[in-house]
């Protein structure tokens, strides 16, 4: 497969097809994405998703699994029921347009496929339940915080992967493309493929799992079984017809070191987190002060929490992630002095990378002076 620069001057004779040779045909076609004459649209199907798995994996993720993009009505009943019931807590633009959110035909005209994305970011650092953070007044720092912030990674490697994607198959998709439903228009990527990461309209754990990546854990997130949950997620939607993995199965079994862990209880039931316990959604969502009423929740935690991720047993063989998210020793449980004693330049300097700038210095000091009122009341909630 050629890459986009190497396409990018050729330009195809009406003619210059017909008369090449058949092998000279066959190494075009294969060094320009072009079908192959006589191409089956299995083998079609074949190679287009051989070709996205390899560019995925070229552009730096870690593993990559496609889905068919079916309508999720089972789905959309459980996120309807878990609004319903409050637990998106401040995160009011999760109800926002659900139905969206569980078609991706709503997303991509005609979509066919959804294509996930996992980033893994584990390290060699302890976890959570391994560190004497009170003794030594250090409070946790979520380890997907540690290293650069996922988002502009994940945004960064998807661009070059939408590059390199519409670079290979515009030539053979062209004017002649057409979607399920009638006519598309000639491919253009933000029409026929639309890539996401977090905050985009999918939920992305129902389609990683669907597309053969994990199963939902009892604390809601993805587990492989060699690589454990701590990874992020990314997701495209396209139109254009892949082949779709086999889901695995539910390793979870009778454990529930998850549920037993979580120290507030957020983890109402086996795959259901309720966001207004969850430390996470405290030091993290909140806006402002954390309220009164939830100032007990962070514990130990400053910004996010791991506890149910690290207590979980299929982390314990997990493997160093990409080095974009290697831990920056300074933001490995900080000393809660430090914290509130930072200026804005020092917190620039130290968290402009990280997903913790998201907080704000104020947001951050607030987060750190709730862990110490935990401290040095009966606020705790261990
Ligand atoms: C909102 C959100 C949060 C919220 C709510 C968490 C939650 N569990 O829903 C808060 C702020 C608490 C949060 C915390 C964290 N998050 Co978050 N979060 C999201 C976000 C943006 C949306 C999730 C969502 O839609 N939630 C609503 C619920 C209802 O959706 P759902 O769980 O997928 O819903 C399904 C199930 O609940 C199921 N269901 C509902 N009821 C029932 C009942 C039964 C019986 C069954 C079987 C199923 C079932 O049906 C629903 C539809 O499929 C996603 C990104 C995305 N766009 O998907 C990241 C995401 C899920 N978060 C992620 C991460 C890393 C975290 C944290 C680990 C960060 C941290 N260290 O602090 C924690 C983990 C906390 C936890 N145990 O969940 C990753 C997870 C990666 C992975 N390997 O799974 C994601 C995918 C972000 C990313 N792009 O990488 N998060
Ligand atoms: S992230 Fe922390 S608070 Fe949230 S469910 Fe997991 S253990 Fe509980
Ligand atoms: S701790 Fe146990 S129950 Fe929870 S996700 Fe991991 S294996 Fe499943």
């Amino acid at each position: 497969m050629m890459n986009g620069d190497d396409t990018q001057d050729w330009q195809p004779e009406a003619d210059e097809l017909i008369v090449r040779s058949k092998t000279e045909r066959r190494r075009l076609a294969r060094a320009r994405a072009l079908p192959t004459w006589g191409e089956t649209p299995e083998q079609t199907r074949t190679r287009r998703t051989a070709l996205f798995k390899s560019q995925a994996l070229a552009c730096g993720f870690s593993r990559v699994g496609v889905a068919r993009a079916d309508a999720l009505p089972q789905a959309q009943a459980h996120l309807e029921a878990w609004l319903a019931a409050g637990r998106h807590g401040t995160m009011a633009w999760l109800a926002d347009d659900v139905a969206r959110r569980c078609d991706p035909e709503r997303v991509v005209a005609g979509a066919q496929s959804v294509v996930m994305l996992a980033l893994d970011y584990d390290s060699d650092a302890p976890r959570t339940v391994d560190v004497p953070l009170q003794a030594e007044d250090r409070a946790w720092i979520s380890r997907y915080a540690w290293g650069d912030d996922y988002h502009g990674i994940a945004e960064r490697r998807l661009k070059r992967l939408e590059a390199s994607l519409s670079a290979a198959l515009k030539l053979e998709l062209g004017e002649d493309f057409r979607g399920p439903r009638g006519p598309i228009a000639p491919f253009k990527a933000v029409r026929d493929l639309r890539w996401m990461v977090d905050y985009g309209p999918a939920l992305e754990r129902e389609w990683a799992v669907r597309a053969g990546l994990g199963w939902r854990g009892k604390h809601s997130l993805v587990i492989h079984p060699r690589h454990g949950s701590l990874f992020f997620l990314a997701c495209i939607i396209t139109s254009i017809d892949l082949q779709p993995d086999e889901m695995l199965g539910d390793f979870c079994g009778t454990c529930t070191a998850c549920l037993d862990a979580c120290p507030t209880q957020a983890i109402v039931a086996p795959y259901v987190v309720d966001a207004r316990l969850c430390i996470s959604h405290t030091t993290i969502e909140t806006t402002g002060a954390i309220p009164q009423s939830e100032r007990h929740l962070p514990g130990d935690q400053v910004f996010g929490c791991d506890i149910c991720q690290d207590v979980c047993p299929w982390n314990r063989f997990s493997q160093p992630g990409d080095p974009a998210f290697a831990p920056r020793p300074e933001n490995f449980a900080p000393r809660v002095d430090d914290l509130l004693a930072m200026d804005a330049d020092a917190f620039a300097r130290q968290f402009a990378q990280s997903a913790v700038k998201r907080r704000g210095l104020e947001g951050l000091q607030d987060n750190a002076r709730a862990v110490r009122e935990g401290r040095s009341t009966a606020l705790r909630h261990k």
